[in-house]
């Protein structure tokens, strides 16, 4: 007999990226009966959106991918040690070829809202059309950095050239030949388009609030030995990056302080490190995120980069940071970013110096004058790690939103799930160490945790499971305590929600990736202690 009050699905995924697909894939082991709802036209999610000029990653790419299926990870073939978002893409694309999972996502749709049956332990969720779907349980497989956003700025929708975001760029490309383009903002994004940008326009002004940090990537191809050397060793460089370090990647990892050596050996570790290229820098030393004068030691030689690059002293000391610690806004890799400004069209603004006040017809206006341009792209970030859940109108108990809820910070259980939020689940959510981690090593360990506790309530014949609000009081706390012993609180970073004007500044990533994980088996283990199950 038909169960009538039986949901549609077991399981609704909302997204499309490494998190959707690898929750698919679970689901499916399971034997759910599963959905993928994604608003783009095809996999991928951040790597399907952002594909502006340069965009690549900056954790190596025999680490930034999957490791729950041997075949592919030695079928797999990277080509280059940093890889491009073409390159992703593509493997993405192959991932989901190979596992079909094409046939349980319903593409070009977004989902807006739901809501929950306290009754039944169902919800509803609403499609952007208006259809509606039914589901037991719900994951949020919705990325930390996809909610592309354009400051609020005066006078934004009067400028008659083309516009761009760069987390929304156009698929069919962009050709800037010819023409003078303007880019707000100097973040990751940014410091990866600039160069390419500038090879192409006949003049690049770059519109800078606020100097980043950033490192050299030294892209390279990778060479057949290193391959081999990572592929015959999958499976403990994996479990090493899971178990034993703080960010899911393998690193030269520090011994000792940058104090306790002296100035020439310390230039000589940063030396090396920095020719080496990429995010390995900031392992140099292990007091470099908690110690002020031992962070220092690794911002004055990034200085000193800067200076050495940069033709134009004016300039280099504008791209200059000096008033937050380095590492406490998320570090940029880039390829010939500082040297791009030695280039005859390329111009930068301090905008600390002559604040921008307007958007016009004809281009930005700062305190001193009026700069025209053909075109302006945004690089301007995102409504970091919350956006993409609270945009989403879940009413929970007592038509309860995680907006209302997370009107003064997110509150969460191991960003994993939110009281009077039952059967909803976020995969790398505030308070778990996802955009502080290589996110794909944080996705698996969210997905297979998912996969547990779903497990688990069927063992108990649940069909409602729910964190507890004390276990998640707590754990706002301890994530809280976590941060404070760092530096990081320091800067105004999008990790405090500091980029968006009235978003509440609390810290939102967990630190430590192996610690994260101790404390989650732990809870695993004590019978999935601050959840309860309900049948
Ligand atoms: O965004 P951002 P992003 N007036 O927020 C400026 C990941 N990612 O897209 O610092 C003027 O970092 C803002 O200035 P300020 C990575 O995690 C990874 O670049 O607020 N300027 C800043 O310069 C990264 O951190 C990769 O003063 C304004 C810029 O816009 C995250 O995505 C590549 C402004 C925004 O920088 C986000 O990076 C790309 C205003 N009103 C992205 N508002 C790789 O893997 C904002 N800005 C390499």
């Amino acid at each position: 007999m038909v169960d009538e009050t039986a949901p549609e699905l077991d399981l609704a995924i909302v997204g499309a990226g490494f998190a959707g697909l690898y929750m698919l894939h679970r689901a499916r082991m399971m034997g759910l009966r599963v959905r993928v709802f994604e608003a783009a036209s095809d996999v991928g999610g951040t790597w399907w959106w952002n594909t502006y000029p340069g965009a690549r990653c900056d954790i190596e790419s025999v680490q930034y991918s999957y490791s729950w299926d041997e075949e592919l990870q030695q079928d797999w073939e990277w080509t280059e040690r940093f890889a491009t978002q073409p390159e992703i893409l593509s493997y993405i694309n192959y991932v989901a070829d190979k596992h079909d999972f094409r046939r349980d996502i319903k593409f070009e749709t977004r989902v807006i809202g739901g809501d929950y049956d306290e009754a039944r332990h169902i919800w509803t969720l609403d499609e952007a059309d208006g259809t509606q779907t039914t589901t037991r349980h719900v994951v949020l497989a919705t990325g930390c950095l996809s909610t592309a956003r354009v400051p609020d700025f005066p006078g934004r929708d009067s400028f008659e050239g083309e516009t761009y975001h760069t987390g929304a760029w156009p698929r069919e490309g962009v050709d800037f030949s010819g023409k003078r383009v303007a880019v707000l903002g100097t973040g990751s994004s940014g410091i990866q388009l600039i160069p390419e940008v500038a090879k192409q326009a006949a003049q690049l002004t770059v519109f800078q609030r606020t100097p980043n940090f950033s490192l050299p990537a030294r892209n390279q191809p990778l060479s057949g030995e290193y391959v081999r050397g990572w592929k015959s060793n999958y499976p403990e460089l994996r479990r090493r990056a899971r178990e034993e370090t703080g960010s899911g990647t393998i690193y030269d990892f520090p011994t000792q302080s940058a104090l306790e050596l002296s100035p020439e050996a310390r230039e000589k570790e940063y030396r090396w490190r920095w020719e080496k290229g990429g995010t390995n820098f900031m392992h140099a030393f292990k007091d470099l995120v908690v110690d002020e004068d031992a962070n220092n030691t690794a911002a004055e030689f990034v200085r000193a980069r800067i200076r050495e690059a940069v033709k134009d002293p004016e300039t280099a000391e504008v791209l200059c940071p000096t008033d937050y610690p380095i590492f406490t806004k998320r570090i940029c890799v880039d390829s010939q970013y500082f040297e791009t400004y030695n280039r005859d069209n390329v111009a930068l603004v301090n905008l600390r110096k002559t604040p921008l006040e307007s958007i016009e017809k004809k281009g930005l206006r700062t305190s001193d004058a009026l700069h025209e341009f053909d075109a302006i792209i945004y690089a301007t970030g995102f409504d970091a790690m919350t956006g993409a859940f609270t945009s989403i109108n879940l009413r929970g108990r007592n038509g309860t939103t995680m907006h209302e809820r997370w009107s003064e910070g997110p509150k969460t259980y191991l960003g994993l799930a939110c009281n009077m939020l039952p059967n909803v689940f976020m995969v790398t959510g505030p308070g778990s160490p996802s955009v502080l981690s290589n996110v794909i090593v944080s996705i698996e360990q969210h997905v297979d945790l998912i996969s547990d506790i779903l497990d688990a309530a069927r063992k108990k014949g649940a069909t409602e499971v729910e964190a507890d609000a004390e276990p998640e009081a707590d754990w706002g706390g301890h994530v809280n305590d976590l941060a404070n012993a760092t530096l990081l609180p320091k800067a105004a970073s999008w990790y405090m929600g500091a980029n968006i004007p009235g978003k509440p500044r609390v810290f939102m990533p967990y630190i430590g990736v192996a610690k994260y994980r101790k404390k989650c088996d732990e809870i695993v283990d004590n019978d999935f202690s601050g959840f309860s199950f309900c049948s």
